[in-house]
């Protein structure tokens, strides 16, 4: 039975930054709870808790709320120490990694489907990605360029097949960095991921040049973990209604603004589905933000972004 401490994930399967932490959570072993989100607005019972932020995943425990996968990922090492993924030599390095996965690699993930499955895509789909992003969802544009974006995505996989071909002559071990994986790897794992899962000719073509990334891509997936609890999205709000979130020591010493805890504020991703979402400041410094938000389902929560990646302004 999920609890205010349990690990409470919303997604859907198909996502890709969802399977980077279901790969964290599997290679963790930790127990974990399941809601299923729709894949496009509205997104009724996922609102209540972020104020606004609709991507996707979002991480809840109890009344504390954590958007954005890197967040998730340092959040997710800091409970639970075991099995440790922040390994020695992966922090910071974990970050840069994950700031070229998510951004420039996935660009070209999404170049590479769309253009080659763009035609499979519902309506829906195409008018809800149009209206997140402000650009049109142009299939033939995609189809055009997917020749090109296929030679870049390809060149990116590369990358992986060098680190893990130096590591192997230098006799450090098969995985991006060292002999255990770590959270280096988890960064990596969600472009092969998302390819394999529409264009799995693609993927397996690549492959053929790059041996050592389909043996690590493999030994990745065979992670088993533990099967998930299934929670409906109305569960999920109980759980944070009847929690409240984590105390922590309002602070902004470290600010380079001049923001302070009770101050209003309000925060977005910088890239695309810029919905602000508004609080009172509790926390904030390099590593995140925490606004203190009321909502009458949920009553008091705690939203946790990172700073990297979300714009903050004042109210
Ligand atoms: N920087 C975010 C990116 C998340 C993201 O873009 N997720 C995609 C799906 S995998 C998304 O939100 N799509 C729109 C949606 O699901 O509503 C993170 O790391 O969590």
């Amino acid at each position: 039975m999920a609890t205010a401490q349990s690990i409470i994930l919303h997604h859907y399967p198909r996502s890709p930054f969802s399977e980077k932490i279901r790969l964290a959570l599997k290679m963790k072993n930790l127990a974990w709870a399941s809601v299923e989100i729709p894949s496009i607005m509205p997104k009724p019972d996922l609102i209540p808790l972020t104020g606004g932020y609709r991507r996707t995943p979002v991480l809840q425990i109890g009344g504390d709320i954590f958007c954005d996968t890197s967040l998730m990922l340092i959040e997710l090492e800091k409970r639970h120490k075991i099995s440790m993924l922040a390994l020695p030599g992966h922090e910071g390095l974990s970050s840069m990694v994950g700031a070229w996965a998510d951004y420039k690699w996935f660009q070209t993930s999404v170049a590479v489907i769309f253009g080659t499955i763009g035609d499979q895509v519902p309506q829906e789909f195409k008018d809800d990605r149009s209206k997140m992003s402000g650009r049109p969802f142009n299939v033939e544009a995609m189809k055009a360029a997917a020749p090109f974006m296929k030679d870049q995505w390809r060149a990116q996989l590369m990358w992986i097949e060098t680190r893990l071909d130096m590591g192997r002559q230098a006799g450090t071990g098969d995985w991006l960095v060292g002999t255990k994986p770590g959270l280096v790897d988890v960064q990596a794992f969600m472009n092969p991921w998302f390819v394999e899962q529409n264009v799995p000719d693609f993927l397996a073509r690549c492959f053929e040049d790059a041996p050592l990334t389909q043996s690590w891509y493999q030994r990745l997936k065979a992670y088993a973990g533990q099967e998930p609890e299934v929670l409906s999205g109305a569960e999920a709000l109980d759980i944070a209604r009847d929690s409240a979130p984590y105390l922590k020591a309002a602070s902004s010493s470290a600010e380079l603004r001049d923001i302070v805890p009770g101050s209003r504020v309000a925060v977005a991703p910088d890239d695309y589905g810029q919905d602000w979402v508004e609080g009172d400041l509790v926390i904030a410094n390099a590593e995140r933000i925490i606004l203190a938000r009321y909502d009458d389902r949920v009553e008091n929560v705690h939203v946790h972004f990172p700073r990297t990646g979300y714009l903050v302004r004042s109210l």
